[in-house]
């Protein structure tokens, strides 16, 4: 009998990566959980973003779990992870590219000053400001020079900004500053007028956006998270931006998702929200990287994109 992948993300979504995964590998049988019936031990492999709790650990034959997403956090949020079971995670330049793109704009909406421009637009206020400030004398800093960061940081260098970075190990990327591990952090955050959390969340980095951590930036500096709301304490960041010492945010990514209406970002005239949605992965490349990855395997190659059970990522 061929090999038998389980899906397990919300059935409703599961027809976006079943139709692409049975074009280029009509072998492969596929089981959707919560929707077929499958025996446990038939399931050899898993692609999930967040699967129930002990479901992988119920999975005797199990090789090795899919990751649809960049970030791996949903599959430690499982205490009973199998952890002789490789994990693998998405890794794809288009998802980068969407990631950085979405860092540049929301970058220059603020150093543009656009958002007060919206405002004028809609009370018909024809105001000449004088010029922003200039790229070059304006300091960005990524936390995290990874896959994502550093294209971003590439990015946004080639604009002029002055770009640094934050990563637990020391980078060299042409053009931007690298700063590494805790105890550089405070120098980073000190030069940084606009901070942009693109970290996986992990023990260490959880909470990183927090009250200690506004307090190092510049007055008047712009926090960006875009990687998980895990990162950032939602109350301490509002404390920030109302006494004045931040100027605003951008947030793609919360504490709860999908944002409950209760929330007092959505409506915070300094906030910019928007639900998850800085870059989504392609089904149809990841679709292509399963299927790679099981030939590999069958053939005896190592797999790629592994991620390290040790450091969380
Ligand atoms: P990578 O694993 O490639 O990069 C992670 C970076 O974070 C590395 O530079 C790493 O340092 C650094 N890092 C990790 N832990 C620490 C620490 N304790 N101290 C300092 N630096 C640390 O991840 P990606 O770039 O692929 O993705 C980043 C995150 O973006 C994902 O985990 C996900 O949460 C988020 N994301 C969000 C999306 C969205 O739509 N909002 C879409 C896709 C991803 P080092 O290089 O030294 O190991
Ligand atoms: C990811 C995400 O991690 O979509 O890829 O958040």
């Amino acid at each position: 009998m061929s090999d038998l992948l389980l899906l397990a993300v919300p059935v409703a979504w599961s027809p976006l990566w079943t139709i692409p995964i049975a074009e280029i590998a009509p072998d492969l049988r596929i089981a959707v959980h919560g929707r077929d019936e499958y025996a446990l031990g038939d399931v050899d492999y898993v692609l999930s973003f967040r699967p129930e709790p002990g479901l992988l650990k119920s999975l005797p034959k199990l090789k090795f779990v899919f990751s649809i997403g960049a970030g791996v956090d949903g599959f430690f949020a499982d205490p009973e992870y199998p952890r002789h079971v490789p994990l693998i995670r998405f890794v794809d330049h288009t998802l980068s590219r969407e990631m950085a793109q979405y860092v540049v704009m929301h970058t220059l909406i603020h150093h543009r000053q656009q958002r007060m421009f919206d405002a004028w637009q809609k009370e018909k206020k024809w105001r000449q400001t004088i010029p922003p400030r200039r790229t070059e004398d304006t300091r960005v800093g990524i936390l995290g020079l990874g896959e994502i960061g550093t294209l971003a940081a590439e990015h946004l260098r080639d604009l002029d900004f002055q770009t640094a970075g934050w990563s637990r190990t020391r980078k060299t990327v042409r053009g931007v500053e690298s700063f590494a591990g805790d105890a550089e952090l405070n120098t980073f955050l000190a030069r940084s007028d606009i901070l942009i959390c693109l970290l996986p969340l992990t023990p260490d980095t959880r909470g990183i956006l927090n009250t200690k951590t506004f307090a190092a930036l510049p007055r008047d500096a712009f926090v960006m998270n875009v990687a998980r709301g895990g990162h950032l304490i939602e109350s301490d960041l509002i404390a920030a931006i109302d006494s004045g010492h931040l100027s605003g945010a951008t947030l793609d990514v919360f504490q709860t998702e999908p944002l409950p209406e209760s929330s007092p970002l959505w409506a915070h005239p300094k906030v910019t929200v928007t639900p998850h949605v800085a870059a989504i992965s392609d089904p149809r490349i990841a679709a292509k990287q399963v299927v790679d990855a099981i030939a590999r395997n069958r053939n005896g190659k190592p797999l790629e994109n592994l991620v390290d059970f040790d450091r969380g990522y």
